[in-house]
């Protein structure tokens, strides 16, 4: 949910394309009441609402809340962190939309997007302090609900997929155990990244290495956008590959398919390339494997 022209058709478009989404983003129009799709997430099917946010569409929301909203797991919000003349506005509707929850005591988790912080903008004062001040704003009135926040924009889709994933990742009890592990096993090697995905690109769990800059993480996304459909494609289990940063530094990493019934799951390893030794690079490589058990019985606990 969230007022017209927020983003929200343009999250959902990037989500469920995740490359080259650019020209359909390019030729949305405002949504039309509600848009329904449906998705599968660990075998579990939701049905996904995009609510359009025009006035009229509100107002009638707003009249007969139990029409729409009962039943809901898990609200995204959508605000338009460039559009400062609207912020109260949003403000305002959120506020009516979680008064209703309260009213029925349905707590659901909430994931408040300050979207269309482009990347531009990541270093501005100004709009971070608005931000800031919203953030504040919210925690104080709303403090019955689990309120999670992010920044998001449609030029770094790992934002929004970061987004989607975490909110997800919320009804899934055991699934901050996967981070957990992966925090664990970084401390053997010297991991740049430890990643779980389901198909459709949504994280189960992941470790970054500290301080890791924002256009490293996008080249490692991107990079592994490519390689999961070439696994798919060419139908492998498991893929090698070495890469490097801007900055000259070279990384190489494993995609491993780890297959549960109708299910699959990727694991995305990625170690600091060792110049002076591939040996070393490789063998570390090997080690993963030797973790692949642990992580297997956690995915089933989380399936079941
Ligand atoms: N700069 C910038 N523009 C964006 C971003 N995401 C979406 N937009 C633009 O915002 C406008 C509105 O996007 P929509 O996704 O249609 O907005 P909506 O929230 O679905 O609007 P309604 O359907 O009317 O409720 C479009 O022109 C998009 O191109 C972003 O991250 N950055
Ligand atoms: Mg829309």
């Amino acid at each position: 949910m969230g007022l017209d022209n927020a983003g929200k058709t343009s999250i959902i478009t990037a989500i469920t394309n995740r490359f080259g989404f650019e020209e359909e983003i390019a030729r949305l129009t405002p949504t039309r009441r509600i848009a329904r799709d449906s998705f599968k997430f660990l075998g579990i099917e939701f049905t996904r609402m995009d609510f359009g946010g025009q006035k009229q569409y509100r107002e009638e929301y707003l009249k007969h809340p139990e029409k729409y909203l009962m039943g809901t797991d898990l609200l995204f919000y959508v605000i338009d962190a460039q559009d400062f003349n609207r912020y109260i506005e949003s403000i305002d509707y959120l506020e009516e939309v979680l008064l209703f929850f309260k009213e029925e005591q349905e707590y659901v988790p909430i994931c408040i997007l300050f979207h269309k912080f482009d990347p531009q903008l990541v270093n501005d004062r100004d709009i971070n302090k608005r931000i800031l001040t919203l953030k504040q704003a919210l925690t104080r009135y709303s403090n019955a609900f689990d309120i999670f926040f992010f920044e998001t924009t449609i030029f770094d889709i790992k934002s929004i997929m970061d987004a989607f994933s975490s909110g997800l990742s919320m009804l899934f009890e055991k699934m901050e155990m996967v981070s957990q592990l992966f925090s664990e096993i970084s401390k053997n090697y010297n991991s740049i990244l430890i990643a779980l995905f389901d198909a459709k690109g949504i994280t189960l769990g992941e470790y970054y290495r500290p301080h890791l800059q924002l256009n490293e993480k996008l080249k490692i996304y991107e990079k592994y956008i490519e390689l999961q459909k070439r696994v798919v494609t060419e139908n492998r289990t498991l893929l090698e590959f070495s890469d490097k940063f801007e900055s000259g530094e070279r990384f190489s990493g494993i995609i491993e398919v780890l297959k549960f019934g109708k299910l699959d799951f990727y694991l995305l390893f990625i170690v600091e390339e060792d110049k002076a030794d591939l040996e070393k690079t490789i063998s570390i490589l090997d080690k993963i494997e030797a973790a692949k058990p642990q992580m297997e019985n956690l995915i089933l606990q989380i399936i079941q």
